[in-house]
């Protein structure tokens, strides 16, 4: 028996929504809340019981609201406040919860807190961001070497007082200063403000980096990102988050996901054990790191180093914490084809495979917007064509060798650019593929009229129908919840074989990740008496969990006792 607490979120399965790209309800190209408003239904009949929604705070945009203004009221492009209360309540009225996502390691340049900051020495909201002279005779050096997420320095030089700010992203959302502890209570105030609004939670939005290394010094030398070691997990973080919960989020039946980029099992722990109310549950990246070098260039996937990671955390957290689960959001590429390889004409088959391989592990999973139909990657031809501010950061890196190296740098971001994700989430075969009725802010993938919501509609095979038995079923399993994890054939990279302990009963999960057919052995410890094939991605036709050649693709759920 796990003594893990029972919480709401732990049963839930969690869609995510990026706005810009989900739907556009007034016609002017970009996604919006009306846009959602229109498609709750169909949030609804997938079977999901809350949805993140990625910001829609005023912005202007520089990293598509991941750089906010006003904390407190709603992107002009997305609607208004009222749009808003329309949006959770309808929400709520499905059942669903909502958690906002919360970007609070900086803030916009257009924040007023950061106008004013940078006006004079002697504002009092200076100290709100991090500033610091620079190195060389004039100064003219940036205080430290760290290099911002997206490429070059991390500091940016400011005029009107000779100062550098910090970002560790781009240079229009300068990092907070959360040593000083009027930017820890505004903080807090904001997320009462939200919760007091009625929302269920909050993504916490690059967590891990809100606390740096007293005096920033420089970090070690890295070909990726140099000063991580500076203000990942750094020395108040938990102090800090520690006093967030007790003081806000702890009077609130609400979850907290961070993202915790670079966190590591006993970090992970530190932020999620139910003892030390910091967090609820961290998104890892290790699983997503798991086809790259250096974290950055894409390397060759390997399903073993996938399981690796995934059963560290499956043992790691156990009766401890909490996982997520995922393969996919607005910032990854899309799993089709990521981890299947060439699927040819088995993109369904693959696809479903892929729903069971991850959901029936132990933590929350989410469901990222177009992954429930299959949305893919596309083959972007030129440089212009990413709209990703962090395309035109790595741009500036080569400089003047950019055009020489123009090539490459296409056929990684084919591999690994955020903007896969961003297209418009595909409707209908119609013009825009029924995401607007104008020209989008970003392409469209040109498969929109093979793979869209009307058509797996009317598909009783389809991915979307797989995902919502998927979700059915885990929702009404504490075995997929709650049970222990066990792997077997942890070095094949062909088949992904776990399964899943609950009071007496087990879950005995089989994932071919291969196009071709592999034989498979049952496990030699596997007894049984009685086998129930729960889900299957072929007709079911598999009824006894045994030895068998696996289709290519083949997926299978069984119960045992
Ligand atoms: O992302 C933080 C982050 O470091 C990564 O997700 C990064 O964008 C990715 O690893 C690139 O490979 C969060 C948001 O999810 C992202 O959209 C924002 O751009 C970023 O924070 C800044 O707010
Ligand atoms: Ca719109």
């Amino acid at each position: 028996m796990s003594n893990v607490r029972t919480r709401w979120y732990k049963d839930a399965v969690i869609y995510q929504i990026y706005p810009r790209s989900f739907c556009d309800g007034n016609g002017d190209g970009i996604g919006d809340i009306k846009g959602i408003i229109s498609k709750l239904d169909y949030i609804q009949s997938l079977g999901v019981n809350a949805v993140w929604l990625s910001p829609c705070y005023k912005s202007p945009n520089d990293d598509n609201g991941y750089d906010i203004s006003d904390y407190r009221d709603i992107m002009d492009e997305f609607g208004t406040l009222d749009d808003w209360k329309e949006m959770i309540a309808g929400m709520h009225a499905r059942g669903i919860r909502l958690i906002m996502d919360l970007v609070v390691n900086h803030t916009s340049d257009e924040h007023e807190w950061f106008k004013q900051s940078r006006s004079s020495k002697d504002n009092p909201y200076r100290d709100y961001y991090i500033w610091r002279k620079g190195k060389g005779k004039n100064g003219k050096r940036p205080p430290n070497n760290w290099t911002s997420r997206f490429g070059g320095t991390a500091w940016e030089y400011d005029e009107a007082t000779g100062e550098w700010y910090l970002h560790l992203f781009s240079k229009k959302q300068p990092d907070l200063n959360w040593d000083n502890p009027k930017v820890r209570e505004e903080v807090h105030s904001l997320v009462k403000y939200w919760l007091d609004l009625g929302v269920d939670g909050f993504r916490c939005d690059v967590i891990t980096y809100i606390s740096k290394v007293e005096g920033l010094p420089d970090g070690k030398f890295n070909i990726g990102i140099v000063g991580d070691e500076q203000f990942t997990h750094g020395p108040h973080i938990h102090e800090y988050l520690n006093a967030l919960n007790k003081e806000v989020l702890s009077n609130y039946d609400c979850m907290t996901v961070g993202e915790a980029s670079g966190v590591t099992i006993e970090q992970g722990l530190l932020y999620t054990a139910e003892d030390r109310d910091e967090l609820d549950t961290v998104f890892t990246f290790e699983h997503v790191e798991c086809d790259t070098f250096m974290r950055l260039l894409p390397i060759k996937f390997k399903l073993s180093n996938l399981k690796k990671v995934q059963a560290r955390w499956q043992y790691g957290l156990r009766d401890k914490g909490w996982n997520s689960l995922y393969y996919e959001n607005h910032d990854q590429p899309r799993s089709l084809p990521r981890f299947v390889g060439d699927y040819g004409e088995r993109r369904k088959e693959a696809a479903k495979m892929l729903a069971i391989s991850y959901m029936m592990l132990q933590g929350t999973p989410y469901v990222y917007q177009g992954q429930e139909i299959g949305m893919t990657n596309k083959q972007f031809e030129d440089i212009n064509e990413f709209k990703d501010v962090m395309v035109a950061y790595i741009r500036k890196v080569f400089g003047v060798f950019e055009p020489i190296f123009r090539k490459l740098i296409v056929k990684v971001l084919n591999k690994r650019a955020r903007d896969h994700a961003r297209m418009p989430m595909q409707w209908n075969d119609k013009e825009y593929a029924g995401f607007s009725t104008v020209e989008p802010w970003m392409c469209i993938n040109p498969n929109y009229k093979e793979i869209n919501v009307e058509e797996a509609m009317k598909d009783p095979d389809s991915i979307y129908y797989f995902y919502k038995k998927v979700i059915d079923f885990r929702k009404n399993s504490p075995l997929v919840r709650y049970g222990t994890f066990k792997e077997h054939y942890k070095s094949s990279d062909d088949v992904y074989c776990y399964e899943r302990w609950w009071e007496g009963e087990r879950l005995l999960v089989i994932c071919n990740f291969k196009n071709n057919e592999v034989p498979f052995d049952i496990p030699d410890d596997l007894v049984y008496t009685e086998c129930e094939l729960k889900l299957h991605n072929y007709g079911y036709d598999r009824p006894k969990a045994q030895s068998m050649v696996l289709r290519p693709y083949e997926a299978a759920v069984y119960i045992l006792k």
